[in-house]
C-alpha cells in the first residue's frame, strides 16, 4: 500500500509482512527509495517494462507555495531481495508540474504495455502517455486476463488472478476505485519477461471459487468465464485525451493528440 503522510511528510509504503491470520505491515519507504514521491494523489502500480515485476506512478502537486512544482515521479522497480526502486521519472517522460489528482494505468491501444491517464486539478490538462517501450522491454511479452460473470458484477469485481510460471507466481486483484479518483479496466495485466508460456492461470471469484487453465501462450487476452456465466459482449472502453511527453530508456512515455479531446474505443 501506497499513500501519502501529512504528519510525516513524506510518502509511505506499507509491505504486507502478514502470516496467515496474524496481519503485519512495515513502513519501508526510505528503504527502498519511494519515500520521495511529493504531495502524491493518483498512485498505480504497473509492469511498464513487462519484466515481471510492479513499478510505481505517483502524480501529485497541490496549490500552496511547497508544491506548485511538484514533479509527477516514476519508480522503476530494481528487483533484489529485498526490492528496491529508482526514480526514473525524467528519463521516462513523466515528471510534469501539473497539480495531477486521478492516475490509472490501462493498455489503451493494445499493443501489449501499459500506459497511463492523468487527471489533473485547477484548470489543468487530463493527459493520455503512450507507453514507448524499446530495447528488452519490447521484447518482454505479457498476458491479460478478463474474469467474467452473469448477473450485476459482469466484471467480477473482487477477483483475483494469479499466474504461474515455473515456481513464480504473480498475483492482480481486480478492485473498485484502484486509483483516486479513477478506475482500472477490469481486467489483470502481466509483464511476463522472456516467457512465452503460462503454466497456470487460477481465477478465485468472489465467493471463493476457483477457475484454473494451464499451458496458456503470452502475449494474448483471454476471457475466463465462471461456470454458469451467460456469455455477453465484451466492452472494454478507455479515455483518449492529452499532452506529449518524450523520453529515453527502455520506457518512455509520449503524449498524446491536444486539448480535451475525447473518444472511446469499444472491443
Ligand atoms: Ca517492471
Ligand atoms: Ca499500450
Ligand atoms: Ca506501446
Amino acid at each position: 500500500m501506497f499513500h501519502w503522510h501529512d504528519t510525516l511528510r513524506h510518502n509511505v509504503l506499507l509491505r504486507n509482512d502478514s502470516s496467515g491470520a496474524n496481519l503485519a505491515f512495515t513502513e519501508v519507504s526510505e528503504s527502498v527509495g519511494v519515500d520521495d514521491a511529493g504531495w502524491g494523489w493518483g498512485t498505480t502500480f504497473l509492469d511498464a517494462d513487462n519484466d515481471g515485476d510492479l513499478d510505481l506512478a505517483v502524480t501529485n502537486g497541490f496549490f500552496s507555495n511547497q508544491w506548485p512544482a511538484d514533479e509527477s515521479r516514476f519508480f522503476q522497480n530494481d528487483g533484489g531481495s529485498p526490492v528496491t526502486f529508482s526514480d526514473v521519472s525524467a528519463a521516462v517522460g513523466f515528471n510534469d508540474t501539473f497539480w495531477g489528482s486521478s492516475l490509472i494505468a490501462l493498455d489503451f491501444d493494445r499493443d501489449g504495455d501499459l500506459d497511463l491517464i492523468q487527471a489533473c486539478a485547477d484548470g489543468g490538462p487530463l493527459r493520455l502517455l503512450e507507453n514507448q517501450r524499446s530495447g528488452q522491454a519490447l521484447l518482454n511479452s505479457y498476458l491479460v486476463v478478463q474474469p467474467r460473470l452473469s448477473g450485476a458484477n459482469h466484471w467480477a469485481i473482487g477477483s483475483t488472478v494469479r499466474v504461474r510460471v515455473g515456481s513464480t507466481w504473480m498475483s492482480r486483484a481486480l478492485l473498485a476505485g484502484s486509483s483516486l479518483l479513477g478506475q482500472e479496466p477490469a481486467e489483470a495485466f502481466f509483464g511476463l519477461g522472456t516467457t512465452s508460456m503460462v503454466d497456470e492461470v487460477v481465477v478465485e471469484w468472489p465467493d471463493g471459487t476457483t477457475t484454473t487453465i494451464t499451458d496458456v501462450a503470452a502475449n494474448q487476452i483471454i476471457e475466463v468465464v465462471a461456470p454458469g456465466t451467460v456469455p455477453a459482449a465484451s466492452a472494454w472502453g478507455c479515455i483518449v485525451a492529452g499532452l506529449a511527453l518524450l523520453a529515453s530508456g527502455t520506457v518512455m512515455f509520449r503524449r498524446h493528440g491536444s486539448g480535451a479531446s475525447v473518444s472511446v474505443a469499444t472491443r
